[in-house]
């Protein structure tokens, strides 16, 4: 009787055993699987976070460029306005264009301006050249001097004074210290000697056909 039981008894060891081994078999399996799938979440999380980090450098360096960009924009806008507006103060006459300041200089800095311009202080060759620079009624240097040699009048282009525009009773050299010329009177003869280093607005001229 005890012999029929032992076979019985065997399978059942069998069957336990072989399901204690598929239990620990899922286990080990579970385990693997959440192992590699946290390596693979921890992996792809990595990466992200680096190119989120990498993006925002990228955003930072865009908005730097940007910011830097906009203000050479500005810049270059303003300089073109700028310009533009010079451009505009050219006027035409007779061959020859002028160009009239807006602001207030000596004569040799006036002088200087004209020359940057590729023009040089206005030589005043005729009554209608006299005319047309006087009828923008302004005190401005002309290109006269006698600060070579005293009471010898010479125009910036080297020649001498021929025809002259003097007010009455100039050139008078007041303290003896006026050796440069402006428009100064409202009125045909508009010249007057004044002191080089004062400050006037000033007309350049540039010659369209030399
Ligand atoms: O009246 C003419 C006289 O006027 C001024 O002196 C009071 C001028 N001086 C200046 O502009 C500094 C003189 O040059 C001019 O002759
Ligand atoms: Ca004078």
């Amino acid at each position: 009787m005890m012999a029929a039981a032992e076979p019985g008894r065997k399978l059942y060891r069998v069957v336990v055993v072989s399901l204690g081994l598929l239990c620990i078999l899922q286990a080990a399996l579970n385990i693997s699987l959440r192992l590699a799938l946290y390596h693979s979440y921890s992996t792809s999380y990595n990466t992200l976070k680096r190119n989120l980090s990498d993006c925002d450098n990228k955003t930072l360096d865009l908005e730097a460029s940007f910011k830097t960009l906009t203000e050479e924009r500005d810049e270059l806008k303003k300089k073109l306005t700028d310009c533009v507006h010079d451009q505009q103060r050219w006027k035409y006459f007779s061959g020859s264009f002028y160009y009239i300041s807006s602001n207030m200089k000596t004569w040799n800095e006036s002088r200087t301006d004209c020359l940057q311009r590729w023009a040089d202080l206005v030589v005043v060759n005729s009554e209608e050249e006299q005319e047309f620079i006087n009828q923008y009624r302004k005190t401005m240097w002309i290109g006269l001097t006698d600060s070579e040699r005293e009471g010898t009048w010479k125009w910036v282009d080297g020649t001498p004074l021929t025809t002259s525009f003097w007010h009455s009773g100039e050139p008078n050299n007041t303290n003896k210290s006026e050796d440069c010329v402006e428009t100064k009177f409202r009125d045909k003869n508009s010249w007057n000697d004044a002191v080089c280093g004062n400050r006037n607005s000033w007309i350049c001229e540039k010659k369209m056909f030399l």
